[in-house]
């Protein structure tokens, strides 16, 4: 019946071309700066085009979306809805153009029009709604998810304002908002008309209905309405596009006409900017979350109108209930939107009067969770008093998952009482806490890690108790990234160069560049390769240039640590080694033989005291060190400010040598790693993460791994860690650290960053800096050496990208598709 309908509707679709040329788009362009945007077609300014050459794509996008969509509908696919608090998109011109197959047309229409395109380009600012590796993850999956045609949508929340705008003053971080939506919303469809009510606060009532039954509702909750956003992400040259939904928070109107029908317009307009603050902004903090009021409804804001979402399609199926999870696999991006297995239980039981066993085998069936950190900070908690009061049914239906859960544990470990306590999904203490990771993971059929490693650890230790009890729950899924932005779009040539020796099948099968291989003996090929690379560090020394008034030289040796700012990841161990490396060629100058350019970029989380205190040391170094004559072009240290996805498509495809130095057993996977080697970087890292899997894929003698291994960082912990002796042992780690406690570095102010030194020697040293120093010190140098003999470093540079088959998304998004949420390509 459906496919006869869709048959039916797509004949009355506009006729879209296969392929429109470029005096067509030209065309499209003009129309979009005349009637969309108001302006003179005969002198547009650069911003209007870039906005109406976006709208033209954005018109082949949704025709595409709409064709997909009725696929999706007829065949009765079984969907996937992956839902994240943060997506990290970058800016979407490039990559929409590479997959709509369109670049060439486009360059050649603007150029008619007398622009470039690479400048029309640069003058789109990207949606930062995201904090890191977690949001751009849930982006690079969404574009394989497209490009492998599944059924699949992305939800999220569209803030108004994203992650901060991070600028350094006087070597400081210094947030600013970040307005992504001032220059409009050319990308997206605003659903104006497209709403759900989304309840919070309030009372439960209980009560008994006429047939006997205990009935539970809210009564006196507040309500907002949550108004669908849509933006289109299509897969590659295979015109399948998914849709990415995020949710604006808008105020309810019966709230709004109760106040101004009392007179009291101000306390309408009042209430409807509270209403509307739950959008308005992305919590900043990486791995830490802040406990607010506002996060946990946010949170519920997502979660509430996508499975509003969910459920109105289902029912329009017109099937039973138990068939949900037949047909729809939900999968929570962490724990922060797990508040969706209690929602849909709240469905299931309240509204659609299912018993509670009926409704927690379909739960149990729908949900799949995605764990990504093992820090014990960043396991998701909430004070139970903060919950019942805003999701007070809500906390009803964990505490009766909770008892229901307990019971059965008690009978599988009669022998261990203590079980109970640590698995509970209430903490209980002298506060009491909901832990969503245990909610998250009970609730679920599937958990799983992010790298190999880290899966390991989730089963060994962070969630060892879950994992005797579901062991068939627990699995491992690597991250991956997606080749068409972090090769072909940030590194065209060396993507052409690539491409013109093995063809473009690379491009959706990554493996493919294994046939690179028979390549890295050519000498014809190498110096193309390193043509390309020293072409590419040449941009980024302009960049540099412009935006630091720092002069770095191409040729030396580019280092580069560029991530968020977080003690585990230790770019305070790299500062270490930078200022060991100054000292040696203060004191005997012909000793340091490689130039090196370090670059540094990454934001802290403005709470987050020691992070931003380790990212002004960085540029007090670096002001000491560039300024110093007998260093010359030997050593200069540069921090860009706002890193984000623009930023990084400049850096990476400029990097030789890749910093992942986080402390082994802390970094859950990492995707920045992945991101340098595709592009031929060489990595220094620790045994962490997929650091391993790279390792194990590049081969031993292609990468410089140091460093203590994670079970050696637990045992040097239990034994009794003392970071003193490192100081005591080691006369050149010494001097820095006393140089940097005794004022060298910021002598109007001595005392400055004596307690960065502290936290290392006074302070128990938690990630493990001073262990690691040595062995960091000596692959510095290693790597130093390799880096002399350029022939030799351009092979492991073409081994590096040739062996980064498996780290595609396409391969884990597969991986999920296959193992987790059983669909397959439409
Ligand atoms: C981060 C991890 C990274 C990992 C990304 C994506 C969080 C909570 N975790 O190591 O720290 O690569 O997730 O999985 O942001």
């Amino acid at each position: 019946m459906t496919s006869q309908n869709s048959g039916n509707r797509k004949s009355r679709l506009p006729e879209a071309p296969a392929t429109r040329p470029a005096e067509s788009l030209k065309q499209d362009i003009l129309r979009h700066v005349l009637y969309s945007l108001g302006r003179d077609t005969e002198r547009p300014d650069r911003q209007t085009v870039f906005r109406a050459l976006a709208l033209s794509l954005r018109d082949r996008l949704v025709e595409k979306w709409i064709a997909s969509q009725r696929d999706i509908y007829s065949r009765s696919s079984k969907r996937v809805y992956y839902l994240s608090l943060e997506f990290l998109p970058g800016p979407f011109l490039r990559e929409n153009l590479i997959a709509l197959g369109l670049e060439n047309e486009a360059r050649e229409a603007l150029t008619d029009m007398g622009f470039g395109l690479d400048d029309v380009a640069d003058e789109e600012y990207e949606p930062g709604l995201g904090n890191g590796g977690l949001g751009r993850l849930a982006s690079c999956y969404l574009d394989s998810m497209a490009t492998l045609r599944l059924p699949a949508y992305g939800y999220g929340i569209h803030y108004a304002y994203g992650i901060f705008y991070q600028l350094i003053k006087e070597g400081r971080q210094v947030e600013r908002a970040d307005n992504w939506l001032r220059g409009g919303t050319h990308w997206e469809f605003e659903r104006s008309h497209y709403v759900h009510p989304v309840r919070f606060y309030g009372q439960v009532r209980e009560w008994v209905d006429e047939q006997g039954r205990l009935r539970h509702s809210l009564e006196n909750a507040t309500t907002v309405m949550a108004m669908a956003c849509d933006m289109f992400i299509p897969g590659h040259k295979n015109d399948y596009v998914l849709n990415m939904r995020l949710w604006a928070a808008k105020t309810s109107r019966e709230f709004e006409f109760s106040f101004f029908n009392t007179g009291d317009y101000i306390g309408a307009v009042e209430e409807k900017i509270r209403d509307e603050n739950i959008s308005m902004v992305l919590y900043p903090n990486d791995e830490a979350p802040e406990g607010k009021e506002l996060r946990l409804k946010q949170q519920f804001f997502l979660v509430s109108a996508t499975i509003q979402d969910i459920v109105r399609r289902f029912r329009k199926k017109g099937i039973a209930w138990d068939q949900l999870p037949r047909k729809n696999v939900i999968h929570l991006n962490e724990t922060h939107p797990a508040v969706a297995i209690p929602e849909l239980m709240r469905i299931l039981v309240d509204e659609e009067l299912l018993t509670w066993e009926e409704a927690w085998y379909i739960c149990v069936r729908t949900f799949a969770y995605t764990n990504h950190t093992v820090l014990p900070e960043a396991l998701e908690v909430w004070p139970e008093d903060l919950f019942r009061r805003l999701l007070p049914r809500h906390l009803q239906i964990i505490h009766e998952i909770n008892r229901r859960f307990l019971h059965d544990v008690r009978r599988q470990f009669p022998n261990d009482p203590n079980i109970l306590g640590r698995v509970s999904l209430v903490h209980e203490g002298e506060s009491r806490w909901v832990r969503m990771s245990h909610l998250a993971i009970v609730g679920s059929f599937s958990v799983n890690g992010v790298s190999a490693h880290h899966s390991e650890i989730l089963k060994e230790s962070v969630f060892h108790d879950f994992y005797k009890i579901f062991p068939e729950r627990f699995n491992n899924k690597t991250n991956g990234i997606t080749p068409r932005r972090w090769l072909r779009q940030c590194n065209p040539t060396l993507a052409w160069l690539i491409t013109e020796h093995i063809g473009p099948e690379w491009l959706t099968d990554l493996a493919q560049l294994k046939k690179l291989e028979p390549y890295v003996n050519s000498e014809g090929f190498h110096r193309a390769w390193m043509e390309v690379r020293l072409r590419n560090k040449h941009k980024l020394a302009e960049y540099i240039r412009d935006k630091n008034g720092i002069t770095v030289m191409p040729e030396s040796l580019f280092d580069v640590h560029v991530k968020r700012f977080h003690e585990y990841k230790r770019q305070l161990l790299n500062v270490l080694h930078v200022i060991a490396l100054y000292n040696r060629i203060r004191s005997s100058p012909g000793s340091v033989t490689v130039p090196r350019t370090y670059i540094f970029g990454g934001k802290a989380a403005p709470g987050y005291y020691m992070a931003k205190h380790i990212i002004r040391l960085i540029n007090s170094v670096a002001y000491t060190i560039n300024t110093d004559p007998r260093v010359g072009d030997l050593l200069k240290v540069v921090f860009l400010q706002n890193y984000c996805v623009t930023l990084a498509e400049r850096i990476i495809p400029a990097t030789d040598l890749s910093e992942q130095i986080s402390t082994a057993g802390m970094e859950a996977s990492g995707t920045g790693n992945m991101k340098f080697a595709l592009n031929g970087a060489i990595t220094i890292g620790t045994h962490d993460g997929a650091n391993i899997e790279i390792m194990e894929h590049v081969g031993n003698e292609n990468l410089f791994l140091f460093g203590l291994l994670s079970h050696e960082v637990n045992e040097m912990r239990s034994q009794g860690y003392n970071p003193r002796l490192f100081y005591e042992r080691d006369s050149e780690l010494r001097e820095v650290l006393d140089m940097i406690a005794g004022g060298f570095f910021s002598p109007s102010e001595p005392h400055l960053f004596r307690d960065v030194v502290e936290s290392l020697l006074n302070h128990g040293d938690r990630y493990m800096v001073l262990a690691d120093f040595r062995s960091y010190v000596y692959r510095q140098q290693d790597a130093a050496n390799a880096f002399m003999d350029q022939a030799a470093w351009a092979r492991m540079s073409m081994l590096n990208t040739s062996r980064m088959g498996f780290f595609s998304s396409d391969r884990a998004v597969d991986e999920y598709a296959k193992d987790i949420w059983g669909v397959s390509g439409v």
